[in-house]
């Protein structure tokens, strides 16, 4: 059975990025394929350094504001959470909520390894029962929706602008999908980061010693590792890009001279032009009352947003109408 998953995963991996290199125009890369073990690692880095203030923002936000955000939830509750990571920041939720119920939580996560890590990270709470699902997300939130006891409610943490990495239309599509999951009274409480400045944002995904470059670069050692490829990674560099129109940030992987490479275990052999890029992640940013407009959008309503006073980012707590 678990082989079976293994072998699954490695022939999408190897299809993914097949259809990603041999797309006629810009090269793309998914960026779900950034977090193997050393991508994880890596970007469990990034969030330390001074330059990016996006995940301490939000555990910030979360540590101040968790027993507002629990007593603005109906009781009884379960909590699931879309990508756990280390689980560190959802603690606070945690704690909060075990003053008044005890209660379950639901981590669901792709990552096998985050998944052991966050069930160990909070397995001194007694008053926490701990179920997680090792699933893509909306697969792990019809599972956790299944487990409900009648009665209970579901909030939903989705966390650390994960959302940024759709584009904007899909993050209200796939919001739309987790609001069909749930009923009403339940809610969700979605971390976003916001709007600034061009040159925050850029030495944000372009910090001075090379943590996001060596990030989005694992992204080719992986492909070498897992698909047998060829990449010659001196000759490939990171670059983060502003997009104004689509108030994101790009990442992207620049070839730095023509060359040839092959991946045998997806059976192709892909040519570069000098100068040309993979693009690797975009992470979209938002302004507050965007955030109104997006939970009206898929069947929530924003009744709540905090927002940190130093990084730009916000908490929104989102029910289910
Ligand atoms: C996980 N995600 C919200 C991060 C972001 O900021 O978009 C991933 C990341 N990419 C580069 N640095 C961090």
């Amino acid at each position: 059975m678990l082989v079976h998953a293994i072998e699954n995963a490695a022939c999408e991996f190897a299809s993914d990025v097949r259809a990603g290199l041999t797309r006629p125009g810009q090269k793309e890369l998914p960026s779900k394929y950034l977090y193997d073990e050393v991508g994880s690692a890596l970007f469990e880095v990034i969030s330390h350094l001074p330059e990016y203030g996006l995940t301490r923002a939000d555990a910030r936000l979360l540590q101040r504001h968790a027993d507002e955000i629990v007593a603005r939830l109906d009781t009884p509750v379960a909590v699931a959470e879309l990508g756990c990571g280390n689980g560190k920041k959802t603690r606070w939720i945690l704690e909060a909520l075990s003053g008044r119920q005890h209660a379950f939580y639901y981590p669901v996560e792709i990552s096998r390894s985050a998944l052991v890590a966050c069930e160990r990270e909070l397995s001194d709470m007694d008053s926490i029962s701990i179920v997680g699902f090792e699933r893509e997300y909306l697969d792990g939130l019809l599972e956790v929706a299944a487990h409900r006891q009648r009665n209970q409610h579901l909030v939903v943490l989705f966390l650390g602008s994960t959302i940024g990495n759709f584009d904007r239309l899909a993050g209200v599509k796939f919001l739309a999908e987790v609001r069909r999951i749930l009923e009403p009274g339940d809610s969700l409480l979605l971390g976003t980061d916001l709007e600034k400045s061009e040159s925050q944002l850029h030495k944000a995904y372009d910090d001075d010693i090379g943590v996001t470059a060596a990030f989005n670069r694992n992204l080719l050692a992986r492909i070498n590792r897992e698909l047998d490829g060829d990449f010659d990674l001196s000759q490939f560099v990171h670059v983060a890009r502003i997009n104004p129109e689509a108030r994101s940030v790009e990442m992207h992987l620049q070839s730095q001279r023509r060359q040839t490479v092959h991946i045998s275990a997806a059976d192709l052999r892909v040519e570069f032009q000098e100068g040309e890029t993979i693009w690797t992640e975009s992470s979209h940013k938002y302004s507050p009352n965007e955030v109104f407009q997006i939970a009206r959008d898929s069947g929530f309503s924003c009744q709540a947003q905090w927002i940190d006073d130093e990084w730009p980012f916000a908490e929104n707590l989102l029910m289910a109408e």
